[in-house]
Protein backbone atom coordinates (compact mmCIF):
# COMPACT_ATOMS: atom_id res chain seq x y z
CA UNK A 1 0.00 0.00 0.00
CA UNK A 2 0.99 3.68 -0.71
CA UNK A 3 1.24 4.31 3.18
CA UNK A 4 1.70 7.88 4.25
CA UNK A 5 4.66 9.02 6.09
CA UNK A 6 4.30 12.84 6.09
CA UNK A 7 1.98 15.79 5.38
CA UNK A 8 1.69 18.95 5.57
CA UNK A 9 1.08 22.49 4.59
CA UNK A 10 2.33 25.33 3.08
CA UNK A 11 0.92 28.83 3.01
CA UNK A 12 2.25 31.14 0.28
CA UNK A 13 1.48 34.45 -1.43
CA UNK A 14 2.44 34.86 -4.78
CA UNK A 15 0.28 37.87 -5.59
CA UNK A 16 -2.96 36.45 -3.06
CA UNK A 17 -2.75 33.95 -0.55
CA UNK A 18 -2.86 30.06 -0.91
CA UNK A 19 -3.05 27.04 1.39
CA UNK A 20 -1.34 23.77 0.24
CA UNK A 21 -1.45 20.35 1.79
CA UNK A 22 1.58 17.91 0.60
CA UNK A 23 0.83 14.24 1.44
CA UNK A 24 4.11 12.07 1.17
CA UNK A 25 3.72 8.22 1.15
CA UNK A 26 6.78 5.80 2.17
CA UNK A 27 7.69 5.63 -2.24
CA UNK A 28 8.24 9.08 -2.93
CA UNK A 29 4.86 9.96 -4.56
CA UNK A 30 3.12 12.74 -3.62
CA UNK A 31 0.22 14.28 -3.71
CA UNK A 32 -1.70 18.14 -3.79
CA UNK A 33 -4.60 19.69 -2.20
CA UNK A 34 -5.91 23.19 -2.13
CA UNK A 35 -7.02 24.36 1.09
CA UNK A 36 -7.32 27.74 0.51
CA UNK A 37 -10.49 29.61 2.20
CA UNK A 38 -10.20 33.17 1.27
CA UNK A 39 -9.74 35.55 4.35
CA UNK A 40 -9.65 33.08 6.77
CA UNK A 41 -6.64 31.24 5.50
CA UNK A 42 -4.89 30.35 8.84
CA UNK A 43 -7.90 28.91 10.38
CA UNK A 44 -7.37 26.16 7.79
CA UNK A 45 -4.38 25.95 8.24
CA UNK A 46 -4.18 25.18 11.89
CA UNK A 47 -7.15 22.79 11.34
CA UNK A 48 -5.03 20.61 8.73
CA UNK A 49 -1.81 20.99 10.96
CA UNK A 50 -2.99 20.48 14.58
CA UNK A 51 -6.15 18.56 14.24
CA UNK A 52 -5.61 15.91 10.77
CA UNK A 53 -2.34 15.48 9.95
CA UNK A 54 -1.36 13.60 12.91
CA UNK A 55 -4.35 11.17 11.76
CA UNK A 56 -3.31 10.49 8.60
CA UNK A 57 0.56 9.61 9.23
CA UNK A 58 0.48 5.64 8.90
CA UNK A 59 -2.79 5.22 6.86
CA UNK A 60 -3.07 4.03 3.29
CA UNK A 61 -3.52 6.76 0.36
CA UNK A 62 -5.11 4.56 -1.33
CA UNK A 63 -7.81 4.56 1.13
CA UNK A 64 -10.02 7.86 -0.41
CA UNK A 65 -12.79 7.53 0.46
CA UNK A 66 -12.39 5.56 4.27
CA UNK A 67 -10.41 8.72 5.44
CA UNK A 68 -13.21 11.44 3.92
CA UNK A 69 -15.19 9.03 5.95
CA UNK A 70 -13.13 8.98 9.25
CA UNK A 71 -12.86 13.16 8.77
CA UNK A 72 -15.91 13.85 8.07
CA UNK A 73 -18.23 11.52 10.42
CA UNK A 74 -15.35 11.22 12.94
CA UNK A 75 -15.02 14.76 13.72
CA UNK A 76 -18.30 15.47 15.91
CA UNK A 77 -18.48 18.62 14.54
CA UNK A 78 -19.37 17.80 10.82
CA UNK A 79 -19.67 20.64 8.46
CA UNK A 80 -18.81 24.49 8.01
CA UNK A 81 -16.49 25.68 5.66
CA UNK A 82 -13.24 25.11 7.60
CA UNK A 83 -13.39 21.44 8.20
CA UNK A 84 -14.58 21.03 4.77
CA UNK A 85 -11.97 22.89 3.16
CA UNK A 86 -9.44 21.07 5.59
CA UNK A 87 -10.94 17.69 4.14
CA UNK A 88 -11.44 18.99 0.98
CA UNK A 89 -7.81 19.39 1.30
CA UNK A 90 -6.92 16.05 1.84
CA UNK A 91 -9.10 13.97 -0.36
CA UNK A 92 -7.49 15.96 -3.32
CA UNK A 93 -4.02 15.21 -2.51
CA UNK A 94 -5.12 11.66 -2.48
CA UNK A 95 -6.92 11.41 -5.71
CA UNK A 96 -3.69 12.60 -6.88
CA UNK A 97 -1.69 10.37 -5.59
CA UNK A 98 -3.82 7.39 -7.04
CA UNK A 99 -3.59 8.73 -10.10
CA UNK A 100 -0.36 9.29 -10.21
CA UNK A 101 0.29 5.45 -9.21
CA UNK A 102 -2.27 4.51 -11.89
CA UNK A 103 -0.05 6.53 -14.25
CA UNK A 104 -3.10 8.45 -15.65
CA UNK A 105 -4.69 12.19 -15.79
CA UNK A 106 -7.27 12.26 -13.24
CA UNK A 107 -10.10 12.50 -15.36
CA UNK A 108 -9.07 9.05 -16.68
CA UNK A 109 -9.83 7.61 -13.41
CA UNK A 110 -13.22 8.91 -12.80
CA UNK A 111 -14.79 7.39 -15.80
CA UNK A 112 -13.07 9.30 -19.00
CA UNK A 113 -13.58 12.00 -20.39
CA UNK A 114 -17.32 12.65 -21.52
CA UNK A 115 -16.73 15.94 -23.59
CA UNK A 116 -13.65 17.12 -25.31
CA UNK A 117 -12.62 20.04 -23.04
CA UNK A 118 -14.30 22.24 -19.95
CA UNK A 119 -15.77 25.57 -21.63
CA UNK A 120 -15.08 28.05 -19.32
CA UNK A 121 -16.73 32.09 -18.34
CA UNK A 122 -14.40 35.10 -18.07
CA UNK A 123 -14.68 38.55 -16.29
CA UNK A 124 -15.47 41.08 -18.46
CA UNK A 125 -15.83 44.01 -16.21
CA UNK A 126 -15.90 48.19 -16.51
CA UNK A 127 -16.59 51.36 -15.12
CA UNK A 128 -19.16 52.03 -17.50
CA UNK A 129 -21.39 49.42 -19.94
CA UNK A 130 -19.09 50.65 -22.99
CA UNK A 131 -15.92 49.49 -21.20
CA UNK A 132 -17.39 46.09 -20.50
CA UNK A 133 -18.65 45.87 -23.90
CA UNK A 134 -15.31 46.35 -25.18
CA UNK A 135 -13.47 43.99 -22.18
CA UNK A 136 -16.14 41.34 -23.61
CA UNK A 137 -15.04 41.74 -26.65
CA UNK A 138 -11.50 41.21 -25.83
CA UNK A 139 -12.70 37.76 -24.00
CA UNK A 140 -14.48 36.80 -27.51
CA UNK A 141 -11.98 37.67 -29.78
CA UNK A 142 -9.37 34.88 -27.29
CA UNK A 143 -12.05 32.72 -28.41
CA UNK A 144 -14.30 32.93 -24.86
CA UNK A 145 -18.00 30.97 -25.00
CA UNK A 146 -19.26 32.10 -22.26
CA UNK A 147 -18.61 35.86 -20.65
CA UNK A 148 -19.77 37.25 -17.14
CA UNK A 149 -20.67 40.57 -17.24
CA UNK A 150 -20.33 42.98 -14.00
CA UNK A 151 -20.54 47.10 -14.03
CA UNK A 152 -20.20 50.14 -12.34
CA UNK A 153 -22.97 51.40 -11.06
CA UNK A 154 -23.80 54.59 -11.73
CA UNK A 155 -23.55 56.91 -8.57
CA UNK A 156 -22.04 54.21 -6.60
CA UNK A 157 -18.03 55.27 -5.83
CA UNK A 158 -16.94 51.36 -6.27
CA UNK A 159 -18.68 48.17 -7.34
CA UNK A 160 -17.01 44.84 -6.52
CA UNK A 161 -16.26 43.08 -9.49
CA UNK A 162 -15.35 45.43 -11.12
CA UNK A 163 -11.79 46.98 -11.31
CA UNK A 164 -8.80 48.18 -13.04
CA UNK A 165 -6.86 45.31 -13.16
CA UNK A 166 -9.21 43.28 -15.45
CA UNK A 167 -7.96 40.07 -16.42
CA UNK A 168 -5.88 39.84 -13.21
CA UNK A 169 -7.66 41.38 -10.22
CA UNK A 170 -7.64 40.23 -7.03
CA UNK A 171 -11.07 40.96 -5.09
CA UNK A 172 -9.58 40.14 -1.72
CA UNK A 173 -7.39 43.63 -1.84
CA UNK A 174 -6.81 45.21 2.12
CA UNK A 175 -5.68 43.80 5.33
CA UNK A 176 -8.74 45.00 6.87
CA UNK A 177 -11.85 45.11 5.19
CA UNK A 178 -13.03 47.98 2.58
CA UNK A 179 -16.09 49.19 2.97
CA UNK A 180 -18.13 50.17 -0.24
CA UNK A 181 -21.61 51.66 -0.76
CA UNK A 182 -24.48 49.91 -2.36
CA UNK A 183 -27.76 51.05 -3.30
CA UNK A 184 -30.10 47.85 -4.99
CA UNK A 185 -32.24 50.74 -6.47
CA UNK A 186 -29.28 52.17 -8.46
CA UNK A 187 -27.76 48.71 -9.46
CA UNK A 188 -31.63 47.47 -10.90
CA UNK A 189 -31.62 50.04 -12.82
CA UNK A 190 -28.72 49.53 -14.15
CA UNK A 191 -27.92 46.05 -15.27
CA UNK A 192 -31.32 46.04 -17.93
CA UNK A 193 -29.24 48.21 -20.00
CA UNK A 194 -25.84 46.33 -20.02
CA UNK A 195 -27.44 43.45 -21.50
CA UNK A 196 -29.27 45.25 -24.04
CA UNK A 197 -26.23 47.05 -24.97
CA UNK A 198 -24.31 44.26 -25.02
CA UNK A 199 -26.49 42.13 -27.36
CA UNK A 200 -26.41 44.27 -29.85
CA UNK A 201 -22.98 44.62 -29.76
CA UNK A 202 -21.73 41.03 -29.39
CA UNK A 203 -24.92 39.23 -31.30
CA UNK A 204 -26.19 36.04 -29.87
CA UNK A 205 -23.53 33.19 -30.12
CA UNK A 206 -21.83 33.82 -26.91
CA UNK A 207 -23.11 33.26 -23.18
CA UNK A 208 -23.82 36.12 -21.23
CA UNK A 209 -23.58 35.47 -17.42
CA UNK A 210 -24.32 37.98 -14.17
CA UNK A 211 -22.91 37.51 -10.76
CA UNK A 212 -25.67 38.96 -7.81
CA UNK A 213 -22.93 38.33 -4.75
CA UNK A 214 -26.28 37.70 -2.79
CA UNK A 215 -27.14 41.58 -3.07
CA UNK A 216 -31.27 41.11 -3.38
CA UNK A 217 -34.18 40.55 -1.89
CA UNK A 218 -36.05 37.19 -3.86
CA UNK A 219 -38.61 39.54 -4.95
CA UNK A 220 -35.76 42.14 -6.22
CA UNK A 221 -34.28 39.34 -7.92
CA UNK A 222 -37.27 38.00 -9.35
CA UNK A 223 -37.71 41.12 -11.00
CA UNK A 224 -34.18 41.58 -12.22
CA UNK A 225 -34.79 37.95 -13.48
CA UNK A 226 -37.58 38.76 -15.72
CA UNK A 227 -35.98 41.90 -16.88
CA UNK A 228 -33.25 40.19 -18.46
CA UNK A 229 -35.36 37.65 -19.84
CA UNK A 230 -35.40 39.65 -23.66
CA UNK A 231 -31.23 39.16 -23.68
CA UNK A 232 -31.26 35.61 -22.35
CA UNK A 233 -28.63 35.29 -20.26
CA UNK A 234 -26.74 31.73 -19.38
CA UNK A 235 -27.55 32.52 -15.67
CA UNK A 236 -27.73 34.49 -12.61
CA UNK A 237 -25.48 34.02 -9.73
CA UNK A 238 -26.19 34.02 -6.05
CA UNK A 239 -29.40 36.18 -6.19
CA UNK A 240 -29.91 36.34 -2.68
CA UNK A 241 -28.34 34.99 0.34
CA UNK A 242 -29.20 30.90 0.17
CA UNK A 243 -29.20 30.53 3.74
CA UNK A 244 -33.19 29.94 3.32
CA UNK A 245 -33.87 28.00 0.07
CA UNK A 246 -37.46 28.47 0.12
CA UNK A 247 -36.27 31.99 -1.26
CA UNK A 248 -35.73 30.47 -4.43
CA UNK A 249 -39.17 29.23 -4.75
CA UNK A 250 -40.12 32.91 -4.99
CA UNK A 251 -37.42 33.95 -7.21
CA UNK A 252 -38.65 30.75 -9.76
CA UNK A 253 -42.51 31.99 -9.90
CA UNK A 254 -41.43 35.31 -11.23
CA UNK A 255 -39.11 34.27 -13.92
CA UNK A 256 -37.13 32.42 -16.28
CA UNK A 257 -33.72 33.13 -16.44
CA UNK A 258 -31.66 30.17 -15.28
CA UNK A 259 -30.22 30.29 -11.54
CA UNK A 260 -26.40 29.37 -10.39
CA UNK A 261 -25.57 29.59 -6.58
CA UNK A 262 -23.49 27.75 -4.40
CA UNK A 263 -19.77 29.07 -4.56
CA UNK A 264 -20.16 29.65 -0.21
CA UNK A 265 -21.65 25.77 0.23
CA UNK A 266 -19.95 23.41 1.95
CA UNK A 267 -21.88 20.24 1.77
CA UNK A 268 -24.62 18.29 -0.39
CA UNK A 269 -26.67 19.70 2.72
CA UNK A 270 -26.89 23.19 1.62
CA UNK A 271 -27.57 22.18 -2.06
CA UNK A 272 -30.04 19.64 -1.91
CA UNK A 273 -33.26 21.16 -1.10
CA UNK A 274 -32.31 23.59 -4.16
CA UNK A 275 -31.75 20.60 -5.91
CA UNK A 276 -34.79 18.65 -4.65
CA UNK A 277 -37.37 21.15 -5.93
CA UNK A 278 -35.68 22.36 -9.31
CA UNK A 279 -35.18 25.73 -7.74
CA UNK A 280 -31.47 26.14 -9.42
CA UNK A 281 -30.36 25.55 -12.88
CA UNK A 282 -26.52 25.35 -12.02
CA UNK A 283 -24.70 24.41 -8.66
CA UNK A 284 -21.47 26.02 -8.35
CA UNK A 285 -19.93 24.07 -5.17
CA UNK A 286 -16.23 23.14 -5.61
CA UNK A 287 -13.82 21.01 -4.91
CA UNK A 288 -12.09 23.11 -2.18
CA UNK A 289 -14.65 24.52 0.09
CA UNK A 290 -17.07 21.00 -0.54
CA UNK A 291 -15.43 18.35 0.88
CA UNK A 292 -13.47 17.47 -1.94
CA UNK A 293 -13.74 15.70 -5.51
CA UNK A 294 -15.13 12.99 -3.50
CA UNK A 295 -18.00 15.29 -1.85
CA UNK A 296 -18.52 17.24 -5.44
CA UNK A 297 -18.91 14.17 -7.12
CA UNK A 298 -21.57 13.26 -4.93
CA UNK A 299 -23.22 16.36 -5.06
CA UNK A 300 -23.07 16.23 -9.02
CA UNK A 301 -24.72 12.56 -9.08
CA UNK A 302 -27.31 14.46 -7.12
CA UNK A 303 -27.96 17.65 -9.20
CA UNK A 304 -28.01 14.83 -11.96
CA UNK A 305 -30.96 13.60 -11.52
CA UNK A 306 -33.10 16.93 -11.45
CA UNK A 307 -31.62 18.34 -14.70
CA UNK A 308 -29.10 20.21 -12.51
CA UNK A 309 -25.96 21.16 -14.20
CA UNK A 310 -22.32 22.05 -12.28
CA UNK A 311 -21.02 25.92 -12.61
CA UNK A 312 -17.89 25.57 -10.57
CA UNK A 313 -16.83 28.70 -8.39
CA UNK A 314 -12.97 29.48 -10.32
CA UNK A 315 -11.96 33.20 -9.15
CA UNK A 316 -8.27 33.73 -7.75
CA UNK A 317 -8.76 32.21 -4.47
CA UNK A 318 -9.57 29.02 -6.00
CA UNK A 319 -5.50 27.81 -6.24
CA UNK A 320 -4.45 26.18 -9.55
CA UNK A 321 -4.25 22.92 -7.66
CA UNK A 322 -8.04 23.01 -7.28
CA UNK A 323 -9.01 24.41 -10.75
CA UNK A 324 -7.22 21.05 -12.27
CA UNK A 325 -9.65 19.24 -9.50
CA UNK A 326 -12.23 21.19 -11.24
CA UNK A 327 -11.24 20.32 -14.59
CA UNK A 328 -10.58 16.76 -14.23
CA UNK A 329 -13.96 16.69 -12.39
CA UNK A 330 -15.90 18.76 -15.42
CA UNK A 331 -14.58 16.46 -18.27
CA UNK A 332 -15.81 13.48 -16.51
CA UNK A 333 -18.94 14.30 -15.01
CA UNK A 334 -22.67 14.31 -17.40
CA UNK A 335 -23.94 16.82 -16.08
CA UNK A 336 -21.74 19.66 -16.59
CA UNK A 337 -22.41 22.81 -17.01
CA UNK A 338 -19.19 25.58 -17.31
CA UNK A 339 -16.42 26.40 -15.63
CA UNK A 340 -15.00 29.90 -14.19
CA UNK A 341 -12.12 31.07 -14.94
CA UNK A 342 -10.39 33.47 -13.50
CA UNK A 343 -7.08 33.97 -14.60
CA UNK A 344 -4.01 33.92 -12.30
CA UNK A 345 -1.12 36.01 -12.05
CA UNK A 346 2.44 34.93 -13.71
CA UNK A 347 3.38 34.65 -10.53
CA UNK A 348 0.70 32.28 -8.92
CA UNK A 349 1.34 30.50 -12.31
CA UNK A 350 5.06 30.09 -11.45
CA UNK A 351 4.56 29.12 -8.19
CA UNK A 352 2.00 26.41 -9.36
CA UNK A 353 2.92 24.72 -12.58
CA UNK A 354 0.27 22.82 -14.58
CA UNK A 355 -0.46 21.00 -17.50
CA UNK A 356 -4.07 22.34 -17.75
CA UNK A 357 -4.36 24.99 -20.64
CA UNK A 358 -6.36 27.06 -22.45
CA UNK A 359 -7.92 26.95 -26.02
CA UNK A 360 -10.90 27.84 -27.98
CA UNK A 361 -13.01 29.27 -24.86
CA UNK A 362 -12.16 25.83 -23.11
CA UNK A 363 -9.88 24.68 -20.53
CA UNK A 364 -8.13 20.87 -20.80
CA UNK A 365 -6.79 19.48 -17.68
CA UNK A 366 -3.68 17.67 -19.82
CA UNK A 367 -2.37 14.43 -19.99
CA UNK A 368 0.26 14.48 -17.12
CA UNK A 369 -0.58 11.87 -14.26
CA UNK A 370 -2.42 13.04 -11.47
CA UNK A 371 -3.88 16.00 -11.21
CA UNK A 372 -1.52 17.82 -13.29
CA UNK A 373 -0.11 20.76 -10.85
CA UNK A 374 2.97 21.05 -8.97
CA UNK A 375 4.04 23.31 -6.27
CA UNK A 376 7.67 25.11 -6.34
CA UNK A 377 8.85 25.05 -2.79
CA UNK A 378 11.54 27.54 -2.43
CA UNK A 379 9.77 30.11 -4.87
CA UNK A 380 6.68 29.62 -2.40
CA UNK A 381 8.88 30.91 0.22
CA UNK A 382 9.68 33.69 -0.92
CA UNK A 383 5.66 34.82 -0.89
CA UNK A 384 5.11 35.02 2.64
CA UNK A 385 1.25 35.16 3.74
CA UNK A 386 0.01 38.38 3.96
CA UNK A 387 -3.59 39.44 5.43
CA UNK A 388 -6.14 39.96 2.95
CA UNK A 389 -9.64 40.73 3.08
CA UNK A 390 -12.59 40.96 0.99
CA UNK A 391 -14.62 44.41 0.90
CA UNK A 392 -17.73 44.41 2.59
CA UNK A 393 -20.63 46.51 1.94
CA UNK A 394 -22.89 48.70 3.19
CA UNK A 395 -26.16 50.98 2.21
CA UNK A 396 -26.21 54.64 2.12
CA UNK A 397 -27.41 54.99 5.48
CA UNK A 398 -24.84 52.89 6.78
CA UNK A 399 -26.64 49.41 7.58
CA UNK A 400 -24.60 45.98 6.90
CA UNK A 401 -25.83 44.73 3.83
CA UNK A 402 -25.66 41.18 2.77
CA UNK A 403 -22.60 39.74 0.72
C1 LIG B 1 -17.16 34.85 -8.24
C2 LIG B 1 -17.17 35.45 -6.93
C3 LIG B 1 -15.89 35.91 -6.32
C4 LIG B 1 -15.98 35.69 -4.83
C5 LIG B 1 -14.67 35.39 -4.21
C6 LIG B 1 -14.88 34.97 -2.78
O1 LIG B 1 -16.09 34.77 -8.85
O2 LIG B 1 -18.21 34.42 -8.65
O3 LIG B 1 -18.37 35.80 -6.39
O4 LIG B 1 -15.53 37.19 -6.64
O5 LIG B 1 -16.61 36.76 -4.21
O6 LIG B 1 -14.03 34.42 -4.96
O7 LIG B 1 -13.80 34.33 -2.23
MG1 LIG C 1 -19.86 34.64 -7.48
Amino acid sequence: MPKIIAARVVVTSPGRNFVTLKIECEDGTYGLGDATLNGRELAVESYLTDHVVPCLIGRDAHQIEDIWQFLYRGAYWRRGPVTMTAIAAVDMALWDIKAKLAGMPLYQLLGGACRTGVMVYGHANGETPEDTIAEAQRYKALGYKAIRLQSGVPGLASTYGVSKDKMFYEPADADLPTENVWSTEKYLRSVPPLFAAAREALGWDVHLLHDIHHRLTPIEAGRLGKDLEPYRPFWLEDATPADNPASFRLIRQHTTTPLAVGEVFNSIWDAKPLIEEQLIDYIRCTAVHAGGITHLRRIAALADLYNVRTGCHGATDLSPVCMAAHLHFGLSIPNFGVQEYMRHTEETDAVFPHAYSFADGMLHPGEAPGLGVDLDEGLAAKYPYARAYLPVNRLEDGSMHNW
